[in-house]
C-alpha cells in the first residue's frame, strides 16, 4: 500500500506566505505604489471573506454552546471565569509594558513635539462602553459586525431556546445545522490563508519598511520585548498552570492564528482560526464559541501593553516625568480603555488617546507614533489572540474538572 503522503500543517503554508511577502514587501520598498496598487486588493478582499464569516460563526455557535449547555449557571460560571481571567491578565500587560519601557527610555529617540498634530477620535467613556454593549436593535449589530452587541443577542436567543423547551426544537435544528454551515464556509476560507497572509503583509512591508529602520526602531523593539515577555511568561504559565497544556504544545499549535493575526492585525478577522487552534488543542466547543469572541472584542493584552509603551515614549518625547500614581491610573485606563478596543486594525491606536488624556498628556503625542502604528498594530494583535485562546483553554479545562467533580459528588 502506497505510504500516505503527509500533508504539510496549515501553519506551514501560512508561514511561507507571510516570508514571501516579507521578501516581496522589502523589493518593492522602492515602488511600494505597486504593492498597493496590485496586491493589497486581493489582501483586502480575502480579509472582506473572514470579516464576513465571523458574524454567523459568533452569532451561531455561541447560541448552539449555550443551547448544549442546557444549564445557564454553567454559562454564568464560564462567564465570571473568562471575565476575570481577561481583567488580570490585561492588568499585568499594562505593568509589563510600563516597567519595561521605564527601564528602557533612556534610550528613547526624543522626537521633536512642536507643531504635532492629531485629530483624536472621541473615544467612549467606560459608562458608555457599558451601556453599547446592549443592542437597541437585533439586526444593526449584524449588519455593523458589532461583535458585544451580536454574543448578547446570541446569549438572550440562546438562554430562551432552553427556557421554552420543546418549543424551541425547530429552532435549535436550525441554530445546529446554521453552526455547521458557518464553520463549513470558515474552514474553506481559511485555506486561502497562505495567499492572503502574503497578499497582506506585501504592502505592509513595502510601506512601511524603510520608517521601521527610523527614530522609532527603539520604542518598536521595547514595545515587541513586551509583547514577547507577557506571551512567554504569562500565557506559558496560566496554560500550564490551568489549562493543562506545555507552553511548547501551546505555541506550536497556534501557530497559524498567530501567523494570520500579524499578517492581518485583526482579532475578529483572526477569530474563524482562532476557533480552529483552539479547538484542536483540546477547548470545548460550547467554551471556545463565548470564550473566544468575548475576547475578541474585550481582551487586548497586546494593545493595553503598546499604551503603557507608547505613554512612557510620548512623555519622555515632551519631557515629563510621570509619577507612581499617574502609572497606577494608566494601568486602570488602559485595563478599561481595552474593553473599548475594537478588534480591527488601528483600534487601539484610538484609546491611546484616552490614556494619555488620563495623565494629562498631549493627544497630540500620538502624531509621533502614528506613522508606524501598523507595524506596532501587528505585535499587538497577535498577543490580543494569544491571550484569547490562553484563556479558553484555561476556562474549558477549568469547566472540565468542575463537571467531572460534579458527577463524582452526584
Ligand atoms: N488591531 C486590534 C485587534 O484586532 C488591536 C489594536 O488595534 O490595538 O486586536
Amino acid at each position: 500500500m502506497a505510504k500516505e503522503k503527509k500533508k504539510l500543517p496549515l501553519a506551514a503554508y501560512i508561514f511561507a506566505g507571510l516570508v514571501l511577502g516579507i521578501l516581496a514587501g522589502a523589493a518593492l520598498m522602492k515602488t511600494p505604489e505597486i504593492a498597493v496598487e496590485y496586491i493589497k486588493p486581493f489582501g483586502t478582499l480575502f480579509l472582506n471573506l473572514v470579516k464576513f464569516i465571523v458574524v454567523p460563526i459568533v452569532l451561531f455557535s455561541i447560541m448552539s454552546g449555550v443551547i448544549s449547555m442546557q444549564d445557564m449557571r454553567k454559562v454564568g460560571s464560564i462567564g465570571v471565569k473568562t471575565v476575570c481571567y481577561y481583567m488580570c491578565t490585561t492588568a499585568m500587560a499594562v505593568l509589563i509594558g510600563l516597567v519595561i519601557a521605564n527601564l528602557c527610555k533612556g534610550f528613547f529617540h526624543q522626537l521633536a513635539t512642536s507643531g504635532l498634530e492629531y485629530e483624536a477620535a472621541e473615544a467612549p467613556s467606560f459608562i458608555e462602553t457599558i451601556v453599547n454593549i446592549f443592542p437597541n436593535n437585533a439586526l444593526e449589530p449584524m449588519v455593523n459586525a458589532n461583535m458585544l452587541q451580536v454574543i448578547v443577542i446570541a446569549l438572550f436567543f440562546g438562554f430562551g431556546a432552553i427556557a421554552v423547551g420543546e418549543k424551541g426544537r425547530a429552532f435549535t435544528e436550525f441554530v445546529e445545522s446554521a453552526s455547521a454551515i458557518s464553520m463549513y464556509v470558515m474552514d474553506t476560507i481559511i485555506k486561502l490563508s497562505p495567499i492572503g497572509v502574503f497578499c497582506l503583509i506585501t504592502p505592509v512591508v513595502a510601506e512601511n519598511g524603510p520608517s521601521v529602520l527610523g527614530d522609532l526602531a527603539t520604542v518598536l523593539l521595547v514595545a515587541y520585548a513586551a509583547y514577547i515577555l507577557h506571551m512567554v511568561v504569562v500565557y506559558s504559565l496560566t496554560v500550564k498552570a490551568m489549562g493543562g497544556l506545555s507552553p511548547i504544545q501551546f505555541f506550536k499549535g497556534m501557530l497559524p492564528a498567530i501567523l494570520f493575526a500579524f499578517s492581518s492585525a485583526s482579532s475578529v478577522g483572526t477569530l474563524p482560526l482562532n476557533l480552529e487552534c483552539v479547538q484542536k488543542l483540546g477547548a470545548k466547543k460550547d467554551v471556545a464559541s463565548f470564550v473566544l469572541p468575548l475576547g475578541a472584542t474585550i481582551n487586548m493584552d497586546g494593545t493595553a501593553i503598546y499604551q503603557g509603551v507608547c505613554v512612557i515614549f510620548i512623555a519622555t518625547c515632551f519631557g515629563v516625568d510621570l509619577t507612581i500614581g499617574q502609572q497606577l491610573t494608566i494601568i486602570l485606563t488602559a485595563t478599561l480603555a481595552s474593553i473599548g478596543t475594537a478588534g480591527v486594525p488601528g483600534a487601539g491606536m484610538i484609546m491611546l488617546a484616552m490614556v494619555l488624556q488620563s495623565v494629562g498628556l498631549p493627544v497630540e503625542g500620538i502624531a509621533l507614533v502614528a506613522g508606524i502604528d501598523r507595524i506596532f498594530d501587528m505585535g499587538r494583535t497577535t498577543v490580543n489572540i494569544t491571550g484569547d485562546a490562553a484563556c479558553t483553554l484555561c476556562v474549558s479545562k477549568m469547566e472540565e474538572k468542575r463537571q467531572a467533580q460534579k458527577k463524582t459528588e452526584a
